[in-house]
């Protein structure tokens, strides 16, 4: 029966029983602009979600060249129709009124209005410049994880083959970084070992610092379905706010910020202890088990209780499900990728399922997440510190198969040293030596820590700073030229999931104005560069999506995101492949490691690992002698604390992160008004007993501050563990006029006021999530309440305080059952 449903007051929709190892049935969601109705909708177009990591399938309505509305794909392995409420309603943003409509560049000191001409000079006679005064190393680019795999691949090669530079990464640095380096480190190559489906088979699910429910909001429908089902599995949820994961956990554990390692550790030592153990797995396809064993034989459940200020029972529940579950599937996401010991701890996620083996089955697999929709595809192009194809920069070989792709010198190809991570990038641009920083489709004034010091090295004369972007952001507001880019539903490309689902999405309306795709905007630059290969030809030798995607398939050929088998055609109308696809595996590859790993011989790998305490590479020879055979590695870690504790002038433990109806900056999402209204401004979390012992309540206007800045916001009282505070980060500057420049005199409001410049020593991911604040009363609420959600993670202690947070006539969204989908013997 279709249903309609106010999908911001009920963001999942209604609940389908779904038994374990049965197919999850289909449900088509759909919304369309008022006064449309299918009928009249004249062309469906496919696309996939570019507002998580999920990948939802959906086509764009099409009335008269204009977007009127989304509708699910049913035969999509990924979400079989269901839609979340930023897929619903966030596409409304493409044709917001403050679109960039043509290129900005700046005239003593303001930016003015211009045309392509006038700014892809200015960007050509500043690279050239840069080039013959200061050499390659003079040039930046920090891209994105929204982009699309066609635009990542360009860029990485004009970066690295055609201005030679080693400063190529993405905001992916900020965002999954850590799972890439983890996979790494367990693996010895990046590359989502579990899929999706596992959701259907698994009898205990675990996640680790992922808030699921409201990040991948399609994905925990499935598990909602499963939870009312046949055989439920149980949820193991390790978050210190009261999640929607939280609330369905059978253990929830919400340990101090900072303490996952102490937490896994006394797991995998409770798994040890009752032997737990997959013996053969360990030792058919492992090495590092004696390791691991000694180093967490002191670490039980009571000693890691004090760390972690988590009951020791509550731990050895933990451990229980986790040791008797018959098919494991384990989820990680920021809660352990912004901390301190990111990597460290996502490894030990990562021995958890090694020692029990618990890979390349039906349910039995790990997630290491990502967070953006198209994170995957910079790290395989190469686009984020990586060479593309997963090549191993000290490989020799490696390289000289990327030269060979290329057709130029080996030495043309910097990798002399590590690709230069993100907060390294900064920091250089900040010392002087790089000059020129090109940032396509990130936010930076917003996204990055420590906002004052970011602001300031993006203010300074001698950078000059090239922003690509849908809107005059916060970040472009420092620009000296801005480019005006189409975006999702205006432009094609390829995009793969977190589940190594690639997709098509592809254009449905034309962009505004003079906008232009960032692939043509890339080949514009590359062109007049004029860039050559070895031979003297043209370096980049396509020249639109479909022409990139087949140079990327030879540059991926033999490689583990092996995508030679897949093709537009084949992407076009069904569902979504995953990679590796080719001879072998011609309608791609479910699981990887079905048969023990695969990618981590000494000549395959894509790096030879890291210390994950100092983040020290480690060379070919220490890698050999570790791990001659290629073996999945089982790599130990002591707990270090949190480098940020609480004192007498910060006593609150500060963390930050995300809800359900904002995506990042909110460029999208805070110009789609269904959206906007859920969580209109910036708020801070608090537990009722510390507000009790400051005399706060909700709707008190306070101040956060830390050692680096502060922020305000109002109070929403929660039950989020005592001692703890958190902030969404998706609020930029007060209200700025966008001519004016921002305002940096008002107390902000982002949260990256608040936090510090310090990171992962392996993943180089920067430290989100754990820093520490002081927290003071600016006005009182009288009344008023915090601007956040009640449906998730920040609903109020005392529900009935506060109005439900709710979508009205306009949040109504059609569901329906597809019935051709869900007939016996229908899609399989
Ligand atoms: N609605 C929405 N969805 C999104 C996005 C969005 O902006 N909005 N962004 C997408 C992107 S790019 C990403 S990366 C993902 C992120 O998805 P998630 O990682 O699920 O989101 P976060 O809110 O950043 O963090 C998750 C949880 O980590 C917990 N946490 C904080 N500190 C710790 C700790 O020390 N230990 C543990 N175990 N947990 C801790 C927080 O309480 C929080 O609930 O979401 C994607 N999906
Ligand atoms: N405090 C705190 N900070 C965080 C996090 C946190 O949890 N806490 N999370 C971190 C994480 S995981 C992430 S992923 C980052 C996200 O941080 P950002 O990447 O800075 O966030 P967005 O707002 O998504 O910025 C993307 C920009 O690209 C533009 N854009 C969208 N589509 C296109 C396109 O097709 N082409 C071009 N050229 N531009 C486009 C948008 O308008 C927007 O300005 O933030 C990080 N920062
Ligand atoms: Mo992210």
């Amino acid at each position: 029966m279709e249903s309609s449903v106010d999908r911001i007051g009920d963001p999942w929709g209604g609940r389908v029983p779904h038994g374990r190892r049965k197919r999850w049935s289909a449900r088509v969601d759909s919304f369309l602009a008022e006064g449309v109705d299918p009928a009249m909708v004249q062309e469906w177009v496919q696309a996939a979600s570019i507002l998580h990591s999920d990948g939802d399938a959906m086509d764009i309505a099409v009335i008269d060249g204009r977007m009127v509305g989304v509708r699910g794909r049913a035969t999509d392995r990924v979400n079989r129709g269901r839609l979340g409420p930023k897929d619903l309603f966030g596409w409304q943003a493409n044709a917001s009124p403050d679109r960039l409509r043509r290129p900005l560049v700046r005239e003593g000191g303001r930016l003015v209005e211009s045309d392509w001409e006038t700014a892809m000079s200015r960007l050509v006679t500043r690279s050239h410049a840069l080039l013959d005064d200061r050499g390659p190393g003079s040039i930046g680019f920090y891209t994105s994880g929204q982009l699309f795999l066609e635009e990542y691949y360009t860029l990485a090669v004009l970066a690295r083959a055609g201005i030679g530079t080693n400063h190529l990464d993405g905001n992916t640095r900020l965002c999954t970084s850590t799972a890439a380096e983890a996979l790494k480190e367990s693996f010895g190559c990046d590359g989502q070992p579990g899929s999706y489906d596992d959701i259907d088979h698994a009898d205990v699910i675990a996640l680790f610092g992922h808030n699921i429910a409201e990040t991948q909001p399609v994905q925990w429908m499935r598990i909602l379905d499963r939870l009312e089902g046949t055989e439920p599995p149980r949820l193991i949820c390790v978050d210190p706010r009261p999640t929607p994961v939280a609330r369905n956990a059978a253990v929830h554990l919400a340990p101090r910020i900072g303490t996952n390692v102490a937490l896994l550790n006394a797991l995998l030592h409770e798994i040890i202890r009752t032997d737990r153990i997959d013996h053969r797995y360990v030792d058919a396809h492992t090495v590092g088990f004696e390791e691991l064993a000694a180093r967490v034989k002191d670490c039980t459940p009571a000693w890691a209780a004090g760390i972690c200020d988590v009951p020791a029972e509550r731990i050895g529940e933990a451990a229980e499900l986790l040791g008797t579950a018959d098919r494991l599937l384990s989820t990680v996401l920021q809660g352990v990728y912004q901390s301190h010991q990111a990597t460290a701890a996502a490894v030990q996620v990562n021995n958890l399922h090694l020692i029990r083996g618990m890979l390349g089955r039906p349910g039995a697999g790990v997630l290491q997440m990502n967070g953006q929709p198209t994170a995957q595809n910079t790290r395989e192009c190469g686009a984020n510190g990586d060479l593309p194809g997963f090549r191993n920069w000290q490989n020799d070989a490696h390289v000289a198969d990327l030269a060979e792709v290329w057709n130029v010198e080996p030495s043309t190809i910097p990798h002399y040293a590590p690709p230069t991570h993100a907060m390294q990038m900064f920091r250089y641009a900040e010392q002087g030596s790089i000059r020129m920083l090109w940032i396509s489709g990130t936010n930076p004034a917003v996204s990055l820590p420590e906002l004052a010091r970011i602001r300031s090295i993006l203010a300074q004369d001698r950078l000059f700073v090239v922003v690509q972007d849908l809107f005059l952001t916060e970040t472009a507001q420092f620009a000296d030229v801005v480019l005006p880019a189409a975006t999702w539903g205006e432009k094609t490309g390829t995009l793969t999931n977190a589940d190594r689902t690639v997709h098509l999405s592809a254009k449905a309306v034309d962009p505004p104005g003079e906008a232009k795709p960032d692939l043509n905007i890339f080949l514009d630059y590359a062109a007049r560069m004029d860039f050559r290969d070895k031979d003297g030809g043209p370096l980049i030798s396509w020249n639109d999506p479909e022409s990139a995607f087949e140079a990327w398939k030879r540059c991926s050929a033999g490689r583990p995101c092996d995508y030679t088998g897949l093709s537009y055609a084949k992407l076009r109308d069904g569902s979504g492949i995953q990679w590796p696809v080719n001879e072998q595996a011609p309608d791609g590859t479910e699981r990887l490691y079905t048969d023990g790993v695969s990618w981590a011989h000494p000549d395959v790998c894509e790096n030879y690992g890291k210390d994950l305490v100092t983040g020290a590479a480690d060379g070919v020879v220490e890698y050999r002698s570790l791990n001659p055979d290629g073996k999945a590695m089982i790599k130990a870690a002591d707990y270090l604390p949190p480098h940020e504790i609480p004192t007498e002038e910060y006593p609150f433990q500060l963390t930050t992160g995300r809800t359900l109806y904002h995506f990042h900056s909110r460029t999208k999402t805070g110009r789609a008004p269904q959206l906007n209204e859920a969580a209109p401004d910036m708020w801070v979390e608090v537990n009722e007993a510390d507000a009790a012992a400051q005399d706060l309540a909700e709707g008190d206007l306070v101040e956060v501050r830390s050692p680096r800045g502060a922020l305000r916001g109002r109070l929403r009282v929660t039950k989020l563990r005592p001692g703890l505070l958190f902030v969404p980060f998706h609020y930029g500057y007060w209200d700025t006029p966008a001519s004016s420049g921002p305002d940096t005199t008002t107390p902000g409001r982002a949260a990256n006021e608040t936090t510090i410049t310090d990171w992962d020593p392996a993943s180089k991911q920067p430290l989100f999530k754990t820093a520490t604040a002081a927290l003071s009363l600016i006005e009182r609420g009288n009344g008023k309440q915090a601007p956040a959600p009640t449906t998730t993670a920040s609903a109020p202690m005392d529900p009935a305080s506060v109005p439900a947070t709710t979508g009205g006539p306009r949040a109504q969204v059609s569901q329906a059952p597809d019935t051709a989908w869900d007939a016996p013997g229908g899609n399989p």
